[in-house]
């Protein structure tokens, strides 16, 4: 790589952020759960919560833009001529775009899945809006039943953490025999840790970033319960065995905030196609 390699790269970077901060600021304000709810059931992605998304995830996720910026600087790095790219649980396809900005070859084609048909419909218009040579295709589906075919980027992010943990292993063993040798799947995951006294930490860190981002102690524990039976954490050392057992040569905790990060796994170059 050299300098103009690098300023160029750079400057997409910067365009990345920009773009996704513009997208941030022309979407509702997320007020959902800031009135009494008489009965909470257990969270969905419907119309309401497509409606505030983009304030809701950045105001709850902490770190969230950063991993944004980087899935498209690893798009840059991996995705390969003629290849596919999967954004599994692609929600608004603000990672899809992220990936359409970045990659060097037009002959790739990029997959966004969602099961909300509400979230494939906005995330459909939203994406008409930009102008590319990659083709994107928008499917509503569930990940676990879509095809992974002749890929080498795969994302996953803040996905696999709704989905039943006792078949996660077969998703990602499915995404391992998808990729090519060389490929890499960015896992992005709310954490559990077993120390008690770090998780008390992490979790009340969490809490004090979305007071600070506005929440009030009503919406926070409302939209608590609501997650509580549809998301289940991992421990990172969790991810990292599973991983493995589902084929991954190089694994490692790329990024952490508080009780959220991120996870590259890489399928070895060598590695039979
Ligand atoms: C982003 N990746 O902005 N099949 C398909 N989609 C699913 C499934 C499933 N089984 N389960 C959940 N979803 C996005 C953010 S949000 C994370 C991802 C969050 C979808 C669900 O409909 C939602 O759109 C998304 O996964 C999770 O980078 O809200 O914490």
């Amino acid at each position: 790589m050299d300098n103009t390699d690098l300023l160029s790269g750079y400057l997409l970077t910067c365009a990345a952020i920009s773009l996704s901060v513009l997208f941030w600021f022309t979407t509702m304000k997320d007020q959902l759960f800031a009135a009494p709810i008489a009965q909470l059931g257990d969270f969905c992605f419907d119309e309401k919560v497509v409606e505030v998304f983009p304030d809701m995830i950045q105001r709850s996720v902490p770190g969230y833009s950063n991993i944004l910026s980087a899935i498209g600087m690893m798009t840059a790095r991996f995705a390969q001529p003629g290849s596919n790219l999967y954004d599994l649980g692609c929600s608004l396809g603000a990672a899809t775009q992220m990936m359409r900005r970045n990659i060097a070859h037009a002959d790739c084609q990029i997959i966004g899945v969602d099961n909300s048909a509400p979230m494939v419909e906005r995330c459909r218009q939203h994406l008409a809006t930009y102008k590319s040579a990659v083709a994107i295709e928008i499917r509503q589906a569930d990940i676990q039943a879509v095809e992974i075919e002749n890929a080498s980027v795969v994302v996953l992010n803040f996905t696999l953490q709704f989905i039943e943990p006792a078949e996660r292993i077969t998703l990602l063993r499915r995404i391992y025999a998808g990729l090519r040798p060389g490929g890499i799947l960015i896992l992005s995951e709310k954490f559990r840790f077993d120390d008690a006294d770090v998780s008390d930490l992490l979790v009340e860190l969490h809490l004090d970033f979305k007071r600070a981002n506005g929440y009030s102690e009503l919406e926070i524990s409302q939209k608590r319960t609501l997650l509580e039976n549809v998301l289940r954490a991992d421990s990172v050392d969790n991810h990292k065995q599973r991983l493995q057992d589902a084929g991954f040569e190089h694994i490692d905790l790329w990024f952490q905030c508080f009780n959220f990060g991120s996870i590259v796994a890489i399928k070895d170059k060598g590695a039979v196609a």
